[in-house]
Order: C-alpha cells, then sequence, then structure tokens
C-alpha cells in the first residue's frame, strides 16, 4: 500500500496522550499511528522529518469574524474568507467556524446563512463551518432553526447582550433559548450589559474623558460579570438550555460559571489569547496607539490574566479561541482611525470599532507561553472545540481511519531560537498586530488540511490553494453529553416553573 503522506520522527499530542509515533496518511484521513520511526521506509509519496518536533492536530477556531458588516456604522471587518482563511493556516489552525450574521431589518436565517457561504464558497484555505449570529429572532427566524440545524449543518448560533444594532432583551433571549433547546442548537451569548456600557460611555463622555483607554472604564468588569450572571439565571429558567459564555476576561464571571458548572448545569465558556497576554496599559499608550487593543470585553489586569490561565487549567474554559475580528488601523474609511478628527485628537472611544486580529498567532503565543500541559494545549485549542461544535472525531483528534488528517508539526524545541513577532510575517489583509515585537520559541512548520501541505515555513509559505477548504456540515455539540442533561430534564414545563 502506497501512502500519500508520512511524518516521522514525531511527538504526537492529542487531548489525553503524548507519544513518538510515525503518522500516516492516505485519501485525506488519518490511516496508520506507529511507532517512531517505523514507517519512514514505507512507500509513500511524501514523507516529512518531524525531526522530534510535536505533532498535533490542527487547529480548530470556532471563533472569527470574516468579512462582517461592522456594528459602528461603517465599513466591515478587515479580512475576507480568503485573507482571514490563508492568516488561518499559517498558524496552524485547519478548521474556522465563523458567523453569519442576521441583519435587524431582515427576518429570515436561512437567506443570512445563504449570503454568507456566497462569501465563503472556494474562497477558503481551510474547511469552515458557521454559526448564525441571531438579531432579529423573529417568528419566521425562530421557526427556520429546525432547517438550521438537521440540513443546513448550522447547530450553534451566537447571541450578543449588548451593542445597539444586535443587542436582545431578556425575553428575546428566553425565545432564543427554547427554539434552540427544542433544535440541539447550542447558543453562544456575548455577555455585557449594553445598558450600563451605554450609561457609562455618556458619564465619560460628559467628563471629556475620549481616549481609548477610556474603552476599558465603560466596559467595567460588573457588566460582564452582571450579564454572565443574568444569561446563566434564563439557561435555568428555561430548563437548563446549553449556553456558551464567548470570550470571558474577568475572574467574577468565571467564577460564576464555575460554580454554575459545579452544580451541574450546562454552562460552557471560552476564553481568548487577549484576556492571557494583553493588559489594560496597552490600551493606555501615547495619542490614538491604544486603539489597537480595543476589543469587547477589553484586556483587564495582570492579576485578572493569571485568573483567566487558571480557569484554562481547571476546565472552567472548554476552549481557547480567537476570536479575531480585525479592523484596519490607518484606513479612514473602515478602519480604527476614523474616529481621529481636529475636535477629537485622541479620537472618540465609543466609535473605534471593537475586535482586534488573532486567528494566526493564537497558537504560537499559547504553545510559546508553556503555561500548560501539551495535552491540555491540544484540548482547548482544538479537541473540545471540535466536540462542541459537532465536529468530532473528524476534527481535532489522530484517530486512525476516522480523522482528517489534518496536522501541525511545530519545530524541534529551541530549534528556532526567539522569533520577533511582526506584523509584517503575518498573512492576514490587516496593517497591525496587537503583538508586535513579542517573542515567541516555535512556529508551526507545517501545516496539513485534509492531507494536503497547505503552510511549508520553510519552502514556500502558504503553498496550498484558496479553494481547497470545505463547508463542513456541523452534528449536534457532544461535549460533555450536553444533549443528555436537556434529555433528563425533559421538556420545557410551564407547569414546573
Ligand atoms: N464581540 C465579539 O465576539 N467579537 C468582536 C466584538 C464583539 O463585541
Ligand atoms: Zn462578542
Ligand atoms: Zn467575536
Amino acid at each position: 500500500d502506497e501512502f500519500d503522506l508520512v511524518i516521522t520522527n514525531g511527538v504526537c499530542v492529542t487531548a489525553t496522550d503524548v507519544a513518538p509515533l510515525d503518522v500516516a496518511v492516505k485519501d485525506e484521513k488519518i490511516v496508520r499511528l506507529a511507532p517512531s520511526g517505523s514507517l519512514k521506509a514505507s512507500r509513500t509519496k511524501r514523507l516529512i522529518d518531524a525531526e522530534g518536533g510535536f505533532v498535533t492536530p490542527g487547529g480548530v477556531d470556532c471563533h472569527v469574524h470574516l468579512q462582517e458588516p461592522s456594528m459602528f456604522g461603517k465599513g466591515s471587518s478587515a479580512d475576507t474568507y480568503e485573507t482571514g482563511t490563508r492568516s488561518a493556516i499559517a498558524g496552524g489552525t485547519t478548521t474556522v467556524v465563523a458567523f453569519a450574521p442576521q441583519q435587524k431589518s431582515l427576518d429570515s436565517v436561512l437567506t443570512a446563512l445563504a449570503n454568507t457561504h456566497e462569501l465563503a464558497r472556494d474562497n477558503s484555505y481551510c474547511d469552515y463551518g458557521f454559526h448564525l449570529l441571531v438579531a432579529n429572532p423573529c417568528a419566521r427566524a425562530l421557526s427556520e432553526f429546525q432547517q438550521l440545524a438537521s440540513t443546513e449543518g448550522v447547530t450553534s448560533l451566537k447571541i450578543y447582550m449588548t451593542y445597539e444594532a444586535l443587542q436582545l432583551r431578556d425575553n428575546e433571549i428566553l425565545s432564543v433559548l427554547l427554539e434552540a433547546r427544542r433544535n440541539s442548537i447550542l447558543t453562544m451569548i456575548h455577555a455585557e450589559n449594553g445598558d450600563v456600557l451605554a450609561w457609562l460611555t455618556e458619564q465619560l463622555e460628559a467628563a471629556k474623558l475620549f481616549a481609548p483607554k477610556y474603552h476599558g472604564h465603560s466596559h467595567a468588569p460588573i457588566l460582564e460579570s452582571e450579564a454572565t450572571n443574568r444569561a446563566i439565571a434564563l439557561s435555568s429558567l428555561v430548563a437548563d438550555t446549553p449556553i456558551l459564555l464567548v470570550h470571558v476576561s474577568e475572574p467574577a464571571a468565571a467564577l460564576r460559571i464555575r460554580a454554575a458548572q459545579t452544580a451541574g448545569q450546562p454552562i460552557f465558556a471560552e476564553t481568548c489569547p487577549q484576556y492571557l497576554f494583553l493588559t489594560r496599559d496597552d490600551l493606555d499608550q501615547p495619542g490614538f496607539e491604544g486603539a489597537k487593543c480595543v476589543c469587547a470585553p477589553p484586556p483587564r489586569d495582570a492579576e485578572d490574566q493569571k485568573a483567566i490561565w487558571r480557569g484554562l487549567r481547571n476546565g472552567t474554559f472548554a476552549l481557547l479561541s480567537s476570536d479575531h475580528c480585525p479592523f484596519r488601523f490607518d484606513d479612514a474609511e473602515t478602519g480604527k482611525k476614523t474616529c481621529l478628527s481636529e475636535e477629537y485628537p485622541v479620537g472618540r472611544f465609543r466609535h473605534i470599532p471593537n475586535g482586534i486580529p488573532g486567528i494566526e498567532t493564537r497558537l504560537p503565543l499559547a504553545f510559546s507561553a508553556r503555561k500548560m500541559e501539551m495535552t491540555k494545549f491540544v484540548e482547548v485549542t482544538s479537541t473540545n472545540a471540535a466536540k462542541l461544535y459537532g465536529l468530532y472525531p473528524r476534527k481535532g483528534s489522530l484517530i486512525p481511519g476516522v480523522s482528517d488528517a489534518d496536522l501541525v508539526v511545530w519545530y524541534p524545541d529551541g530549534a528556532l531560537g526567539d522569533i520577533t513577532l511582526t506584523n509584517d510575517i503575518l498573512h492576514h489583509d490587516v496593517d497591525y498586530t496587537p503583538y508586535e515585537g513579542r517573542k515567541l520559541q516555535n512556529w508551526p512548520r507545517f501545516t496539513i488540511l485534509r492531507g494536503r501541505v497547505m503552510w511549508d515555513r520553510d519552502g514556500g509559505g502558504v503553498v496550498g490553494d484558496k479553494s481547497y477548504g470545505e463547508f463542513l456540515k456541523r452534528q449536534k455539540s457532544t461535549l460533555n453529553a450536553i444533549w443528555d442533561t436537556v434529555q433528563e430534564e425533559g421538556p420545557f414545563d410551564l407547569e414546573k416553573l
């Protein structure tokens, strides 16, 4: 039998195991794992010598915004499907799940989905799926959930508790949760109190506090912990409907989540590199520079970072996703500098689009930090995402005959020396990185998608093409058997309230 690809002399890592193994690939699948060196002499079209470096499942990043209209009125997020996924594979990510946004003015969510398919088709370097973003949960939208999950392969959606253009009221959140529950759709929640944000923003502006750093003040931690608590309460009212709190940034919210999990509620949580590697000091730079780190929730304090690392290690957070949501810095029409004027020389923080690039730096930053075991690194950056979003075990693992041959080959320890992260080594369509100048110890050497080398750092960089990525129809979530809890609860019953 001839293989398509053999990777020899690597140390394979999954969410549970670390072992020196050779990997053989055929017809886009992993077909064999065997003791290190034993497949070196096999008949194969291509042989890669990992030279002792780690071999991990491809990254699965289920929180990315590509080609989305900006919530701030002008333009859209900077990366297209082409440039965003090019950046993904250069950073070791082989699967993304992006958002299909329904605007408030649209009543059909299936139309929103079809529009997003148009943008992505034949335009993606990595495999991709969609979450629905629900801004208008009208009767028609809710009635389409069934088709969404059963036919279209979209088994998750996101809702917002903030931003005028997107914010749902509690009654609307309950309607979404109930319909999501009936169709085994996982509901992702952006938990920040939008009314408190609006009020604080008014107060800060009245006091003439406009600089980028006041974005941090306007998103005080209490906005997040209050909304997180409310989201958990609403989930429990609808007979414990599973929810996922996205981009959790601060310890009070993390503690509330932990308590709910301990009580057996189906509450899941995600955090992002910006809450591990940036702080509020990064928002407090001369002039308008701080805008480069404006995201929501904002970066917090060093002590908070420690708590978020702890939550990642102890399982409070199942996921480390990028929340890649870039806006150019310099472009006057759609970028962050749009809000600069003679009257406002340091801009107005309320007009800075919220979001930063990070699809390519997620894995290298987390890998280089060496603050998690390798198995935990794989778990939170790949395996859990695949499970939570209905892609496992096709994605997120290395099971012969079952898992796609999506792989990252890392450099052997120390082989690279220090790499300085600068924006010109990245492949996104953004004119900055918030991590400019950081030192990293490793980077994906090869990124392989369904058996094909897409990224070869020493042999041409991005070597795959943008039509190779496929749309993934997703199954319902399987992490921690979340829909079993729902089965046990039985249907939502008004008599039980
Ligand atoms: N929420 C996100 O999930 N991404 C970017 C901006 C935001 O508010
Ligand atoms: Zn959000
Ligand atoms: Zn996001």
